[in-house]
């Protein structure tokens, strides 16, 4: 590559010197009279530059056509939600018309170029103004961009338009360097409250447990679960530096603030099963990954995006244990007028005959034998 590149500098430096000889002669030879000597400032070169305009034209043409071919697998990938399709759709829209616009405007620079070439006996034309013309290309670019601008508007306020109150709540914090979730619980459906001072090795989250709220929020770090085809918000904030929310999939993307909550809600319309049938991998998982540099161990900030059917999302969360439950050391930190209802998180170990808490890396995984 670098030879390549030292190549073309080196090619591209001739010519710029031949360009200046070329121009220190003309000017000279402008100086003289043509009816005098019978002296031309333009010599065959003209034809050939003219020629290579059109040459140019063809060849750049086919360039930019093959370079969209080949970087098509870099595109992004198919989407798997609402939003996603319309965005999408917008983009690809606006592509055309740019690409329509480019084309047309570079085929005419390049060919009048080479049609209105220099020619001994020729006049250019004075042509001072042209007020239908000028009306013509300053109205239809204004038309054409304006509806760009307003249907992009358009979808963008619905994109970022309130949650339905039917949303799946599902709380994502960017520390370096991994993802935090936690889930609203199996039974207010409500997430507790938060405060970065109670952050400890386990309670990550720095949930309130003076907050009865908190008391059914289930959390991982290691997945995520969602529905298909039911509304998810995603409430996002960060505990140290920026980071940024990114499901390509589902053509979600939003920075996570320090100090400053965010959220995006969406649909997704495939299931993480229906994406692996379509594209034929049987190991295809959705990724959640971080796209804003946030430090040494950014490159591996992703977390596994499990898209459910909504019945089996229900299982999934019915499956998950408390916070509360898999840390019961934590009923010391709720409030004396609260520790009976919290205590209802808390397991006797008599009645947890049937389930096993293991405990990996930190991380709580309730494992249910049968
Ligand atoms: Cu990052």
């Amino acid at each position: 590559m670098n030879y390549i590149i030292g190549l073309l500098s080196a090619v591209f430096l001739v010519l710029a010197i031949m360009i200046v000889n070329k121009s220190m002669a003309l000017s000279k030879g402008l100086q003289r009279n043509e009816e005098e000597d019978g002296y031309s400032p333009v010599d065959g070169a003209n034809k050939n530059n003219a020629l290579g305009m059109l040459l140019f034209l063809v060849l750049g043409s086919i360039g930019a056509a093959w370079s969209f071919k080949v970087s098509q697998p870099d595109f992004l990938p198919e989407a798997a939600s609402e939003h996603g399709l319309k965005t999408d759709e917008m983009f690809w829209t606006s592509m055309a018309v740019i690409t329509f616009a480019f084309f047309v405007t570079n085929a005419l620079l390049f060919y009048f170029a080479f049609r209105y070439q220099w020619k001994k006996d020729r006049v250019a034309t004075f042509y001072p103004v042209n007020h239908k013309l000028e009306i013509i290309w300053t109205i239809v670019p204004a038309i054409v961009m304006a509806v760009l601008v307003f249907t992009g508007w358009r979808t963008w306020s619905e994109i970022t338009s309130q949650a339905p109150s039917n949303a799946v709540v599902v709380e994502l914090t960017g520390k370096q360097f991994n993802w935090l979730v936690r889930y609203p619980g199996n039974d207010d459906n409500k997430l507790g409250e938060y405060d970065w001072r109670l952050i400890d090795d386990n309670n990550q989250w720095g949930m309130k447990f003076d907050d009865e709220n908190s008391f059914d929020d289930f959390t991982s770090t290691s997945e995520i679960h969602i529905p298909k085809g039911v509304p998810v918000l995603l409430r996002i904030r960060a505990r140290d530096v920026l980071h940024s929310v990114y499901l390509s999939y589902q053509r979600v993307k939003m920075d996570a603030v320090p100090g400053m909550p965010t959220k995006f809600w969406f649909k997704a319309t495939k299931t993480t099963e229906e994406m692996r049938a379509e594209l034929q991998k049987p190991d295809f998982n959705y990724k959640l990954n971080c796209t804003e540099v946030c430090g040494r161990g950014h490159f591996g900030m992703a977390l596994t995006l499990v898209v459910d059917e909504p019945e089996d999302y229900k299982k999934w969360c019915l499956e998950q244990k408390p916070f509360l439950t898999t840390n019961p050391d934590y009923l010391a930190k709720v409030p004396e007028k609260l520790k009976a209802k919290a205590s209802k998180y808390i397991v006797a170990p008599e009645a947890s005959s049937d389930s096993t808490t293991a405990s990996i890396g930190g991380t709580s995984t309730i494992v249910t034998i049968k």
